[in-house]
């Protein structure tokens, strides 16, 4: 897939003495075991990136580094390495435990992270250990604190937040399609024939990815698809994107060669306001449904539904379908969005294109805490016909291009 650059990915680095639990901590945060853990002071001695999505705040890297009060010739130059890790971050965690007793050190880095206007969180972890009176630590420094375990992985959820509120604000990510997409490239459209659009108009996503497109140069060619063949025909070559409406998607599937690249409007809002990965992941868990299951089917906004509407008619179909009997499927339109999701064996959420990125990663943020599988309108239907793999070809990459050094 081709992804967010790593430049735009916010940079979080996690400073702190030796000890304190800086490995553990990005461990924790990214659920996977990145970085070594010992109880010898001084075991992590370069800094080590992680490049990832974290939820929900987007696409970040994350930087463990080593002690700020290593010593001696070796531990100096590892001190002038972390120090380097500044200039690059955009957020600084600053990690304590309750017990420590001279906060001397952590108060010149915080100096310098201030000066360089990089926010600070403090994070005091082992609260499984001993508990942290805060004020004594809020007396000291004026940043927040969150008390975390990164053994137990207590509060890592709240951490998560705190980074989301305090982030700064310029992260998102910059184009639907910039990086598919190069000037000069055909991009054929499909819209449904009976386009529940009002009429007159078009939905806001086909609007919005018809402006990207320009934007990148290429040329938008929009057709329903009764008119696709003629469109195929009609061209020299083949199109170099088809972006389709989900619910035609088998018969564009059908219409359209292999080997060109399909994607749909849905699964490109949500690559842009979410996270592909996590809904393709959710997507799974059609295959895991059973008659009676709880279903959540989420809309943004609470537009009239007409008859053969997609979210409250297509789709429970097509779900109860899989599972050979019915399903118990709750409608959630607007803003609100049920605090306990435990109820549901998997939760579909339509494009958000009324949604900015944050309301919609705050959702996949929740629904990850409670660890109920969610997927995405286009991602759902894509998986239903077995055309996964196929719409998603047309972002494969692999993320190990950026989680190597530097
Ligand atoms: N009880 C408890 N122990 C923890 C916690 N987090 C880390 N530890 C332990 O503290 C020790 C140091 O953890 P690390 O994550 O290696 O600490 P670090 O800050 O990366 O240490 P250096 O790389 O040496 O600077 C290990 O024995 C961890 O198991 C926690 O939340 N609770
Ligand atoms: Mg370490």
């Amino acid at each position: 897939m081709i992804d967010t650059p790593k430049a735009n990915r916010m940079h979080i680095a996690i400073f702190g003495k030796r000890n304190v639990g800086k490995s553990s901590l990005i461990n924790a945060l990214t659920g996977q075991q990145i970085a070594l853990v010992s109880d010898m002071a001084g075991t992590t001695t370069d800094p080590v990136y992680k490049a990832m999505e974290l939820l929900p705040v987007g696409p970040v890297v994350i930087i463990d580094t080593a002690g700020l009060d290593d010593h001696g010739e070796i531990g100096e130059l590892r001190v002038k390495k972390t120090r380097e890790v500044m200039e690059k971050s955009d957020l600084a965690l600053l990690v304590f435990t309750a017990d420590d007793e001279s906060l001397s050190l952590e108060k010149e880095w915080y100096r310098e992270l201030h000066a360089r206007k990089i926010p600070v969180i403090g994070v005091i972890n082992k609260i499984d250990e001993a508990d942290a009176e805060l004020e004594v630590f809020q007396t000291q420094f004026d940043i927040p604190f969150i008390k975390v375990s990164a053994k137990q992985r207590t509060n890592i959820g709240k951490l998560k937040e705190a980074i989301q509120n305090h982030a700064p604000a310029d992260f998102e990510r910059p184009t639907l399609l910039g990086d598919i997409v190069k000037s000069k490239d055909i991009v054929v459209l499909v819209a449904p024939q009976d386009i529940q659009a009002p009429k007159g108009r078009l939905i806001l996503p086909q609007v919005q990815i018809i402006r990207d497109i320009l934007d990148q140069h290429a040329l938008a060619l929009t057709v329903t698809d009764g008119e696709l063949e003629d469109i195929l025909t009609a061209l020299k070559h083949d199109p170099d994107l088809v972006i389709t409406d989900s619910q035609v998607f088998d018969k564009v599937n059908k219409i359209l060669p292999n080997h060109v690249p399909l994607t749909s409007f849905s699964i490109l809002m949500a690559r842009y306001k979410g996270d592909l990965d996590v809904f393709v992941q959710g997507a799974k868990a059609i295959d895991r449904l059973q008659s009676g299951d709880k279903v959540l089917i989420a809309e943004a906004c609470t537009h009239h539904a007409l008859k053969g509407d997609i979210g409250r008619e297509k789709l429970p179909v097509w779900l109860a379908q899989k599972t050979g009997g019915t399903l118990d499927v709750t409608i959630n339109a607007g803003v609100d969005f049920p605090d306990d999701l435990t109820p549901y064996k998997l939760i579909v959420h339509c494009g958000a294109c009324m949604f900015n990125r944050k309301q919609l990663m705050t959702r996949l943020a929740r629904s990850e805490d409670q660890q109920i599988p969610i997927t995405n309108y286009g991602v759902a239907i894509a998986h239903i016909h077995g055309m996964l793999d196929r719409v998603m070809r047309v972002f494969k990459r692999s993320e190990q291009d950026w989680t190597s050094k530097g």
